[in-house]
């Protein structure tokens, strides 16, 4: 399998979910320049992923993978290891689908698309997404509503679902832990519960898959 692999929160999801899997998939770690936009040309969307979008994970079959949840859900069915990230029964798996969704639309998306609005990211991202001025700071303001009901939620839990780490807290560490170094308000919202969590995800070994550097001549 091959992962095409670049900067940002979707593919740190991705990365870090495949560290938190601790299973070896052999996959090889394609990088793809998206500062210079080798994302948007026409080789990458002909032959990868027609939004021009990463990450991508190309099967041995050829077949190409992508959108970051059908990504990691498909790599968790695959993998040889005991236990699941999704869940391992109906009522575990739908309770992780329920918080990917609640963090995905009220955190994570508002988060990104505020920094895609921004005036410093307007110029990169003109023509490739549709922007609208004077979005961003209502779109900060509904990441942190998503956020200050989540610190309610997080009250006694160890991890998003409860006792057990899931696809969920993954997407929201990879979301928070990219965008931070471009928008710092992610990580100074004085959500006590937030932070607490946030700090035990930085100590998990996967953290280090935040670090695009890292991951040079990487199979996965
Ligand atoms: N819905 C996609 C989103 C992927 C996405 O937005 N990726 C960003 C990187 S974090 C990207 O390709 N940005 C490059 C660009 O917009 O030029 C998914 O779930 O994978």
């Amino acid at each position: 399998m091959i992962l095409y692999d670049s900067l940002g929160p979707n593919p740190a999801t991705v990365r870090l979910f495949i560290a938190e899997t601790q299973h070896s998939f052999g996959i090889k770690v394609h990088p793809v320049d998206i500062m210079s936009l080798e994302n948007r040309q026409e080789d990458y969307v002909n032959t990868v992923n027609s939004r021009g979008e990463v990450p991508a994970l190309r099967l041995a079959n050829g077949h190409i993978i992508t959108e970051i949840t059908a990504i990691c859900e498909y790599l968790d069915e695959v993998s040889e290891k005991e236990g699941s990230l999704i869940g391992t029964t109906a009522e575990e798996r739908a309770e992780t689908r329920m918080w990917v969704r609640r963090v995905f639309l009220e955190i994570c998306n508002p988060m990104t698309e505020s920094l895609r609005n921004t005036e410093e990211f307007n110029a990169f991202y003109q023509g490739h997404r549709k922007l609208i001025e004077g979005i961003s700071e209502p779109l900060k303001e509904l990441a942190l509503k998503g956020m200050e009901r989540l610190n309610g939620e997080l009250e006694g839990k160890t991890f998003i679902a409860g006792s057990r780490i899931t696809l969920a807290d993954i997407l929201l560490f990879a979301f928070m832990g990219t965008l931070n170094q471009v928008i710092p308000w992610v990580l100074d919202t004085g959500f006590n519960n937030i932070n607490k969590w946030y700090k035990s995800m930085e100590q998990r070994e996967s953290a280090k898959y935040l670090n695009t550097a890292y991951l040079k001549d990487q199979i996965l």
